[in-house]
């Protein structure tokens, strides 16, 4: 069974993407399933090119760091060609109006003069990349289900009016791993592209800034460590994240602190802790750009090489070549 995952490389990979992803794809991954790196994805508003290909390096020496399987790593761009042919057909078997009301697509487009006609067009590529490679399960959070569930409808059709080409995928709700929350506004999620790193904890943060940016942590006057996500959304993200990092439950967490230095002590502690080898990792591997290269050229041999076939067949029975 072959289960797609993506990350996508609009700015430093942060805590949330690690605890709430990627030590999870580490753990439970098979060599069967797919990581993407998504890079085209993170072209769908104005970009720099030389930061995105920087990303996009930071994040396979991450997933590999992490311990996800390299020969399950791919970079979405090493298979720009056959991505881009795919997504012409699909393009040709989906409606403007299937595009226009995806809800991503509103919210990012909402109030801006100007929107890059990909932003449009990018749920057809992100199904591209499902069906590309036969793939059975995609898990996703709620708000990626809309785009599953047109992979879905676009398979359907495609096989529907041309032939059997497509595996139906399916969409598969994880269970809520760690939500980690933006330590300076907890009122929204650790975001890769925050508008301000203070609130955000990147991967690879050396230890002292990870500790100034949790002791520095938005908490309230309450003074009492209680895990209350509607009253008290600070204190109860600090229990979050150290309950992730020492699999302790949050609740009972906050029941063996007594103030609200002893739980940013504690978590910077465990943080600094969970994120410390895998950011070794990770700067081993940048430095050794040999090593780097030669997992991304494995990575996308074996999707290219899964992926030709169904291609092939998509452009045949859509009466091409
Ligand atoms: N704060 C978070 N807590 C838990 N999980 C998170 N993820 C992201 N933020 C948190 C999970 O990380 C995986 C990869 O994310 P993505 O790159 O596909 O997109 P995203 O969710 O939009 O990530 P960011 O960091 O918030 O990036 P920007 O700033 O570009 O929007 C996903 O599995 C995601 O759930």
């Amino acid at each position: 069974m072959i289960r797609l995952s993506a990350i996508t490389p609009s700015g430093q990979v942060q805590l949330g993407n690690y605890l709430g992803a990627i030590r999870r794809w580490a753990a439970e991954g098979t060599a069967e399933d797919v990581y993407f790196i998504s890079d085209l994805h993170a072209m769908t508003s104005a970009h720099n090119p030389a930061r995105l290909r920087a990303l996009t390096r930071e994040q396979l020496a991450v997933l590999v760091a992490a311990g996800v399987a390299p020969e399950s790593v791919c970079v979405q761009s090493d298979l720009v060609r056959e991505l881009g042919a795919l997504t012409w057909l699909l393009e040709c078997t989906c409606s403007y109006g299937e595009a226009a009301r995806m809800i991503q697509f509103k919210e990012k487009s909402e109030g801006r003069a100007s929107v890059r006609l990909s932003l449009l067009t990018y749920p057809v590529l992100m199904s591209a990349d499902i069906l590309l490679q036969g793939t059975h399960e995609v898990p996703v959070g709620e708000d990626q289900l809309q785009h599953v569930e047109l992979a879905r409808v676009l398979a359907r059709r495609f096989n529907g009016t041309y032939g059997e080409v497509f595996v139906v995928p399916r969409a598969v709700v994880a269970p809520t791993a760690a939500r980690v929350r933006d330590l300076a506004e907890p009122s929204r999620k650790m975001a890769k592209s925050a508008p301000d790193a203070a609130g955000t904890v990147f991967l690879l943060d050396p230890p002292d800034l990870v500790r100034r940016k949790i002791m520095r942590a938005v908490t309230d006057d309450r003074g009492e460590v209680r895990y209350d996500p509607d009253g008290q959304p600070g204190v109860t993200n600090l229990l979050e994240i150290l309950s992730a990092c020492t699999g302790k439950e949050a609740r009972e967490l906050a029941g063996s602190l007594s103030d609200y230095a002893s739980l940013k002590e504690a978590t910077a502690e465990a943080v600094v802790a969970e994120l410390k080898p895998v950011r070794e990792r990770t700067l081993a591997l940048l430095a050794d750009p040999t090593e780097l290269d030669r997992i991304r050229a494995a990575g996308a041999e074996r999707a290219r090489d899964r992926s030709t076939h169904r291609l092939e067949s998509a452009l045949r029975v859509s009466g091409l070549g």
